[in-house]
């Protein structure tokens, strides 16, 4: 009949455009704002868990609400989801879900990386008693602890579906953004240019297998945290670990010496990263 839907994937939304704007200009107000987004995209996908019960994910946008929002994993994150409520309001077709993992993609693409194939079409959770009778609700610990090393960090990240080539593409991402003493304990940038995306936090981890000891343990009250030479950087445990690792160790090699491998790897996995668990019917065309 005359009421058939077409076949085939839904189109880009008319508003992305607008909502991509709209959320550079955040950025260009703000150098904190381009990391904080790259953050608030990756915890809201990377609860996500294979073949579990529930999946987690992007998709329902349960950042909003109890558990989520109070999780220690996620503490900072209020303010990023607060930066973007106006674009929200501006824009009410765009689910929070598409918004969160949407604004990570434009995010890293404005601060000088990649572009980032993305495809609307998540939706949103209403309230927390409708997150907990779809038996949807992520309890705390399936973000990974800074504090531990390459074994944990698999088990966080093959429980995703990623491998370890993945696994160091992604963790690039700390090129960008710092450490907060009142949201993790931490303190402190990765790189010397935390609001443009790059190689260089394998540059710097790279220093440490050419001249052992570059990097040393921070003398300080609060958690492990290592710092370079100039006092200035920080690694933690973790990313530490990306160069311990004897598999994890040649992929630091590729990407510190070849920047245009590590665009490519990233953009790759973080597209992969912001559509975990989201229902492939549910999603419209590539942007
Ligand atoms: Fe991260 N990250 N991250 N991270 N992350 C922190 C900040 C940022 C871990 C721990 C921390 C990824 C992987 C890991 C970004 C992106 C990504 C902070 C500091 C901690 C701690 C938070 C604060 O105090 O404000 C650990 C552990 C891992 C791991 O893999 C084992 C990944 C995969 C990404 C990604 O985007 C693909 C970004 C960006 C920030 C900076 C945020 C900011 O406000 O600046």
């Amino acid at each position: 009949s005359g009421d058939a839907k077409p076949a085939g994937k839904a189109p880009v939304p008319a508003y992305a455009a607008k909502v991509a704007t709209a959320v550079e200009s955040l950025i260009d107000d703000d150098d904190n704002r381009g990391p904080l987004l790259v953050r608030l995209a990756w915890h809201s996908s990377g609860t996500y868990a294979k073949g579990g019960s529930p999946a987690g994910g992007s998709d329902g946008a349960r950042m909003r609400f109890s558990p989520e929002a109070k999780d220690g994993a996620n503490a900072g994150l209020e303010k990023a989801r607060a930066l973007l409520e106006p674009i929200k309001k501006a824009h009410p077709d765009i689910s929070y879900a598409d918004l969160y993992t949407y604004a990570g993609a434009v995010a890293i693409e404005h601060m000088g990386g990649p572009h980032i194939p993305f495809r609307f079409g998540r939706s949103d959770f209403r309230s927390e008693a409708e997150i907990a009778s779809a038996k949807a609700a992520v309890a705390s610990g399936r973000l990974p602890d800074a504090a531990q090393g390459a074994s944990h960090i698999r088990d966080v990240f093959y429980r995703m579906g990623f491998n370890d080539q993945e696994i160091v593409a992604l963790s690039g991402a700390h090129t960008l953004g710092r450490c907060h003493t009142d949201r993790s304990g931490f303190e402190g940038p990765w790189s010397f240019a935390p609001t443009t995306m790059s190689n260089q936090y394998f540059d710097l981890l790279n220093k440490e297998i050419e001249k052992p000891g570059y990097w040393t343990v921070r003398k300080w009250d609060g958690p492990k945290q290592y710092k370079d030479p100039t006092g200035e950087l920080m690694m933690l445990p973790t990313d530490m670990a990306l160069i311990e690792d004897d598999k994890f160790r040649p992929y630091v090699q590729l990407y510190a010496k070849d920047e245009a491998a590590f665009f490519k790897d990233f953009a790759a996995a973080f597209a992969t990263l912001l559509h975990l668990g989201v229902d492939e019917a549910k999603l419209g065309e590539t942007a």
